[in-house]
């Protein structure tokens, strides 16, 4: 019987391939409204192999042309929309045989930005996870590895450079204004690594000499007007292929690696082979357009893609439910690189903080959400949608918990392992784990629930002192709420950094292994009750339940030695009283001014601490929430602070002046943020006031970063003057596409100001601007996810309007870009959490969503499981 439930694919019914590739010949003649797509491909019996079995080729979106099998034409073959099924194959599949392809597909036409498509002129591919069937027809699954040797012909003028992965052999000249290039890559990649740049571009290039003494070229490829902005990408990569070697003996296998930047991407890099291509937004910065943040960004960015070339690119995944095997890994490795560029221990932190609020902020939310999955999914309908912060961020995690259990020299001696053991294969999470363990002799059976159960796991700490015997005790009780299909959860095993402080201050830091449900630890010798210091530095993704007094969480405050845990007990202290609509007490404002003036910290870490926790993560600490109160707390609170500390904010804003010549490092990026937040400080504590010095300082600002918070502050906070910075600000970047996207992104990110029209009404004039492009992500993502996913107060109203324009918005969107569309879809994830009536509003917008009969299985998967169907 026929149904109309959405495909699923599982995890368990993996299956090696019956057939496998060798090498692999394209001939690719680009043409923007046909391009020919010639194969010559090896084919070979794979593991699952049997004698007469069909080779199935998968494809998409292509016209078929013609097929040959060791060079006659051949006619058993059946063709359907996404299958071409080759029947009689010689000798019955036992030899290797070649197979020749001919089909075309229309990169113009494509806006989905899978497969080969045209930005600007130019012709780009994405082909992670499934983009190459929509190139020709393939083995289009990352278990099948082959090598590549690519011949590209275009029109030279109007496409003077021809890239793919690998090495360049051959560019000719041909007739009738026609050339060509021809790359080979020496390494065998699964297709989502193919590659093809094609266009007018140009590039800066250095030479650099890795540790074996090889000389290496490496290329910035962008539109010729971005070259000047292209000197920090090439530092950033330059820096993580260093780091890459000392840190994990990981040297560059290419003679050539290459970075390119387009402005349409659905996402922002892909790690193709020697060929990286980037979004603008992770490659393209100076300082006057760019701001600290994305500065830091594109170096984490750059290096990710760079890292992957080891751990995602040597060494893949067996099949797409491996994902975080790459993705989690290379998150840590990222991490862990920009950490070290900080400079200092305290910089470690900075990052560290960042790092786990980014987590907290999506990754809880999804975890306890309708898409909530492990770290390894059994079970997707569209891997798209996995590539989430669960598989990323989460991954990253777990990861991390290797090595805070084995040590930073046993999660090296694992990692020497897992390359001796599988580089050049296609693997899974369990090979990894098992490197780790065997390297170390460690039995790491428990710790495969981190990859199984999803769900954030719950520690409730109880904590009892007795004098008399100078005992302290504590017993954890671990707890992870059911999930889909999931109804009992095991136990993790649980690494938790722990210190008890004491005023002797003689205890030091240890490390708990939790692994039962229920366990607890005694500690002797314990001269007055100490305030313990739980899960530093974050050393697991947990939920911690702690009712912690709030003289200890003062105490943590001023005086714990682990920065991580600084930070974590003024969020804790703060978060509490937002919850219970307080506002901060003398004793907490004291604990603040102490902090804001104490020249020992970094100026990044008091910005940190003087950040309140996001909304949406105070959300998943209530049972039934009500957004626009827990604006309403959060604001006043804020407020106070800002108020009662106005002359420390004010003489802040004076002291992180950074006079001279700009500087990117960290400790001026610290002061810069320190200040821009005394600045929003001030403008929150009276913004007629301190208006002035916000225009003054949005008019002198040599760098983004000073600009763009100075522009933030007066909109965010509803300046008579923001009119007219804007328009100043429109005109004085009009040609620069990502200022723009600023431009758009702090409009529709406004949060509610009284006497003003809400922002919805200004997000849907923008999205009628005439520089606004439906087809472009990062435009889309500006205006239409910031309003409905980083805009919390203004897109929930109880008249269901910001749900509405969701609704409009992700329709309009599926049918262009689904992946887009699917990513927007997620902001209502969450409806179940919220109180009425905003609960029914939101799912009468997600049925009139799932009611479209042509939704795509992107976007059908995400609104599906949010209905829970
Ligand atoms: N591996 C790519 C992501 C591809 C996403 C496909 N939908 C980027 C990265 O994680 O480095
Ligand atoms: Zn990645």
């Amino acid at each position: 019987m026929k149904t109309d439930l959405p495909q699923s694919f599982r995890r368990l019914e993996y299956r090696p391939p019956v057939y496998t590739f060798d090498q692999v010949e394209l001939d690719i003649a680009l043409d923007p409204a046909r391009t020919i797509i010639k194969s010559r491909i090896e084919v070979l019996p794979g593991k699952s192999f049997e004698a007469g079995a069909p080779l199935v080729l998968v494809g998409q979106e292509l016209e078929f042309v013609s097929l040959r099998i060791n060079g006659e034409a051949h006619r058993h073959f059946e063709l359907t929309p996404e299958f071409l099924t080759i029947h009689s194959l010689p000798n019955e599949g036992r030899d290797k045989f070649f197979v020749e392809i001919i089909c075309v597909c229309v990169p113009e036409k494509n806006t989905s930005l899978m497969g080969l498509y045209v930005s600007n002129g130019n012709f780009f591919t994405q082909c992670e996870a499934e983009g190459f069937r929509k190139i020709t027809y393939f083995l289009d699954r990352p278990d099948v590895m082959e090598r590549y040797r690519v011949t590209l012909r275009a029109r030279e003028a109007e496409c003077p450079v021809l890239l793919s992965n690998g090495n360049l052999l051959i560019s000719e000249k041909l007739p009738n204004g026609w050339h060509s290039a021809t790359w080979e890559d020496p390494f065998p990649k699964p297709s989502y690594l193919f590659a093809l740049v094609a266009g007018k571009l140009e590039c800066i290039e250095e030479t650099i000499t890795t540790s074996s003494g090889a000389q290496k070229l490496l290329q910035i490829w962008v539109e010729p007007h971005d070259l000047k902005k292209t000197r920090h990408a090439m530092d950033s990569l330059i820096a993580s292929i260093h780091w890459d070697e000392k840190r994990f003996g990981l040297e560059l296998d290419l003679e050539r690696f290459m970075i390119v930047a387009v402005g349409d991407f659905n996402m922002g890099a892909m790690e193709n082979k020697g060929l990286n291509i980037f979004n603008t937004k992770f490659v393209l910065a100076q300082p006057e357009t760019a701001t600290d943040a994305d500065f830091a960004n594109i170096e984490s960015v750059v290096a990710h893609e760079y890292f992957h070339n080891w751990t995602g690119n040597r060494v893949t995944c067996q099949d797409w439910f491996q994902l975080s095997l790459k993705e989690g890994l290379t998150v840590f490795r990222d991490q862990e690189f920009s950490a070290d560029q900080m400079g200092s221990e305290s910089g470690r932190a900075v990052k560290r903080i960042e790092d786990v609020r980014l987590l907290r902020q999506l990754q809880f939310p999804e975890d306890a959400g309708p898409m909530a999955h492990p770290i390894r999914p059994d079970e997707y309908q569209e891997i798209s949608n996995f590539y989430t912060v669960t598989v990323y961020e989460k991954g990253s995690e777990v990861v991390r918990m290797y090595q805070t259990l084995l040590g930073k020299d046993g999660f090296r001696k694992g990692m020497d392992l897992y390359f001796k053991r599988h580089d050049g294969q296609a693997v899974t999470c369990d090979d990894f784990l098992m490197a780790m363990a065997d390297a170390n002799g460690r039995d790491l059976t428990q710790f495969r629930n981190w990859y199984s159960q999803a769900g954030t796991p719950r520690v409730k700490v109880q904590e009892h002192y007795d004098p008399s015997k100078k005992q302290y005790q504590i017993t954890l009780i671990q707890s992870c709420a059911p999930s889909a299909g999931q109804p009992e959860k095991k136990p993790f095993h649980i690494p938790l950094k722990m210190r008890l402080i004491t005023k002797g201050n003689n205890q030091v830091e240890q490390l708990l292994e939790l692994t039962q449900a229920n366990q607890s630890w005694t500690f002797d010798s314990i001269d007055e009750r100490p305030v313990l210091s739980m899960n530093r530095n974050f050393s697991a993704p947990i939920h911690l339940d702690f009712e912690q007094s709030e003289a200890d969480l003062l105490t943590l405050f001023s005086s714990d030695d682990d920065p991580f845990n600084r930070w974590e007990a003024a969020q804790r202290l703060a978060m509490q009283m937002i919850l219970n609509n307080r506002l901060p007490d003398e004793k907490l404002i004291n604990a603040y001014r102490n902090l804001l003036l104490d020249p020992k910290l970094d100026p990044a870490f008091k910005e940190l601490a003087l950040t309140l926790p996001a909304e949406s993560y105070l959300y998943e600490q209530c049972a039934s929430v009500d957004p626009q109160k827990i604006f309403a707390a959060r604001r006043a609170f804020r407020r106070e602070i800002a108020k009662q500390l106005q002359l420390e904010w004010a003489a802040l804003y004076q002291q992180m002046q950074t006079p001279g010549p700009f500087k990117s490092d960290a400790v001026d990026v610290g002061k810069r943020a320190l200040k821009n937040l005394a600045l929003s400080m001030l403008l929150e504590a009276n913004k007629d006031v301190w208006a002035p010095m916000a225009v003054n300082q949005y008019r002198i600002a040599d760098n983004m970063t000073e600009r763009y918070a100075a522009l933030a502050g007066l909109v965010i906070h509803g300046t008579r003057e923001a009119k007219d910075c804007l328009i100043d600000f429109f005109e004085r970047f009009a040609n620069d596409a990502l200022v723009i996207d600023k431009w758009f992104g702090l409009q529709s990110s406004r949060p509610p100001v009284d006497g003003l029209e809400p922002t919805l009404s200004d997000v849907k004039k923008l999205r009628e601007h005439p520089a606004f492009k439906m087809n472009n992500p990062n435009r889309v993502r500006s205006v239409i996810h910031a309003f409905c996913s980083n805009n919390p107060a203004s897109f929930h109203q109880v008249d269901g309007s910001g749900y509405e324009f969701w609704a409009d918005s992700v329709l309009a969107l599926d049918s262009i870009n689904p992946q887009v569309a699917a990513r927007l879809a997620r902001a209502l994830d969450r409806w179940r959490l919220f109180s009425q009536p905003y609960q029914d509003k939101m799912k009468a917008s997600l049925e009139r969503v799932a009611a479209c009969p042509t939704l795509s299985p992107d976007t059908r998967e995400v609104v599906g499981k949010a209905l829970g169907n």
